[in-house]
């Protein structure tokens, strides 16, 4: 499978898995799960045949590991724009997380702190190098610190998802360590 189809089916998978489940008559539970088999028949039934061994090949090699397969079932680990709950236990965040994103935003999270936006939660990665990656996504990236230790330790909650994204609903923008 080369690299140009495996980041096609990547993001067909993300687009349906975490978005638009209704676009190809997919149907969710309610912790984000669908069956394999129904979602290759589905992306079949819309003119983007995917087989067992592409899905599986785009699972297993996924640069972020986007997906989780359990049994003869699949979900995105993180990033949803449809109501799912995946169900993740709260955890102990590092003292530490960051965040990446560009300077215009700037401003508005200097003064709101940081918001989920159109996602569930909160995105925060556990180093800098990743937070580069994700910020770079929108022009040059900023890195902001959070201090995830302090905020649990007021009270609020982290969650981690299978992929090592850290969640939370909103950071405020005194836990913020900006550059
Ligand atoms: C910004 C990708 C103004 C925030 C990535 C970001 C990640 C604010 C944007 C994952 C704000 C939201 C998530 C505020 C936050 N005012 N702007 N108060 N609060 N923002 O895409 O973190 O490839 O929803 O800085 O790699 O960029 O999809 O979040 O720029 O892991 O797997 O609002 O998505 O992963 O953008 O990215 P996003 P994100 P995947």
């Amino acid at each position: 499978m080369d690299e140009r189809r495996t980041v096609k089916v990547s993001k067909y998978l993300s687009k349906h898995l975490r978005h638009q489940p209704e676009r190809i008559g997919l149907v969710l539970d309610a912790h984000g799960w669908t069956g394999i088999d129904e979602l290759l028949a589905a992306a079949a039934a819309h003119h983007f045949p995917i087989s067992r061994a592409e899905l599986d090949h785009v699972v297993a090699t996924n640069d972020k590991k986007r997906f989780a397969v359990d049994g003869d079932r699949i979900r995105a680990s993180q990033g949803h724009t449809v109501g799912v709950d995946l169900d993740l236990p709260p955890a102990e965040p590092p003292a530490y997380l960051y965040h990446g994103t560009v300077a215009d935003r700037l401003p508005s999270i200097r003064a709101e702190g940081l918001r989920p936006m159109a996602r569930h939660d909160v995105h925060l990665s556990p180093d800098r190098e990743t937070a580069t990656r994700v910020g770079a996504r929108r022009g040059r990236p900023v890195v902001l610190g959070v201090d995830a230790g302090a905020m649990h330790r007021a009270g609020h909650e982290f969650r981690v998802s299978a992929n090592g994204v850290w969640l939370t609903s909103a950071v405020p923008a005194a836990f913020i360590r900006f550059p």
